[in-house]
């Protein structure tokens, strides 16, 4: 299997992030990403290849043009009104404020343009996040052009930032963005299915009146988890999309055994969709090592969703999202594509 990397995810290194009420070092930090490059270097997956440029066009296909707007002028906005420390908002619009007035200011665009305050905007943010979707559109084009299966190893993750805001890490819609491509180019019927410990509620939302792309979900149940107030079972689609979207929010210290049982039936809901294309939100997070989440999986757990995912026939797109134990998360990658490859690529 191909994987798509930069190294200009690098871009994206904060100082810090506000979590459990401090300033910490950052989980989503660099290390991430080249400890699982190294780990894909070091298996018999494939080649690595670099991504390619594809501009503003297919991200502004999913997102706001004043909140990419924002983001692409936020940091030398920032920098000149506050100085080189790292951006963040502090405050939001929440029940009985307005959200139809955009502010001028940068502190309060922020605000306005995000959903929480662990997610900082440095001096690379842009490049980081822009690269992170060229990942993906690579990866995508891969696929649209015959590849089986490509992982795109996308950092920043992507799945929590919706049409006009960021948070949870995530700036710009990698999944979405690509999922998006495969229907501007003729699919009728595309798949995300996010196996993130974390909602997807960026993707839902962006797709939560269409037909065309189904987004399913298995993750910590909000009533318990960040994000909170998106994930629910009775979030089902709406006008045109009712019906596509499924979400099986699953209680903290859920393992593979449970989780498997909801998978299945998941994946019986994708095979009846039958889709031209199935992108797949990859967050090893469900780790039961994971330092800020709640699911019990082993690493071994992670070759068997990969084996299992892959029974499905449709051309397919691994979009890498969260995942946050260092010391292991190069293996519980390499297991998953490991397992998916083996029941797919090697048997075809
Ligand atoms: C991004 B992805 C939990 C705090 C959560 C943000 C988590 C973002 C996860 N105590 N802070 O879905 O892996
Ligand atoms: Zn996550």
């Amino acid at each position: 299997m191909i994987t798509i990397y930069s190294d200009d995810h690098r871009y994206q290194n904060a100082q810090s992030e506000l979590i459990d009420g401090k300033l910490l070092p950052p989980y989503e930090n660099p290390s991430r990403a080249d400890t699982i490059v190294a780990h894909i270097q070091q298996s018999n997956l494939g080649a690595i290849q670099p991504p390619h440029e594809f501009g503003l066009d297919p991200i502004l296909q999913v997102h706001d043009a004043g909140f990419v707007a924002f983001l692409q002028t936020a940091w030398s906005e920032w920098l000149s009104v506050q100085g080189n420390h790292d951006a963040l908002p502090l405050n939001w619009a929440t029940r009985t404020m307005r959200h139809d007035r955009i502010p001028e200011t940068i502190e309060g665009k922020l605000s306005y343009y995000s959903f929480d305050a662990g997610t900082p905007i440095t001096s690379g943010t842009w490049k980081a996040a822009t690269t992170s979707v060229n990942v993906a559109l690579t990866g995508q084009e891969l696929v649209a052009k015959g590849e089986p299966a490509v992982f795109a190893l996308c950092r920043p993750p992507g799945h929590h930032a919706a049409r006009d805001f960021f948070g949870g890490y995530c700036f710009l819609n990698n999944a979405a963005i690509a999922a998006q491509a495969f229907c501007d180019q003729g699919a009728e019927r595309v798949v995300v299915l996010d196996v993130d410990y974390h909602h997807g509620n960026g993707t839902q939302a962006i797709f939560y009146d269409r037909p065309d792309v189904f987004f399913i979900s298995l993750h910590a149940h909000p009533i318990q988890s960040y994000p909170y107030f998106l994930g629910f079972e009775d979030e089902t689609g709406a006008g045109n999309g009712e019906g596509y979207t499924r979400n099986y929010p699953l209680r903290v210290g859920t393992n593979w055994a449970t989780y498997s049982e909801h998978l299945a039936d998941a994946l019986q809901h994708i095979t009846q969709y039958s889709p031209d294309a199935l992108v797949i939100s990859l967050g090893v997070d469900t780790f039961e090592k994971d330092p800020i989440s709640e699911f019990c999986f082993t690493s071994q757990d992670y070759y068997s969703m990969g084996e299992m995912i892959a029974q499905r026939s449709q051309p397919t797109l691994i979009v890498m999202e969260g995942g946050y134990a260092i010391d292991e998360i190069g293996i519980n990658v390499v297991n998953f594509l490991q397992g998916f490859a083996g029941d797919k690529l090697t048997q075809d």
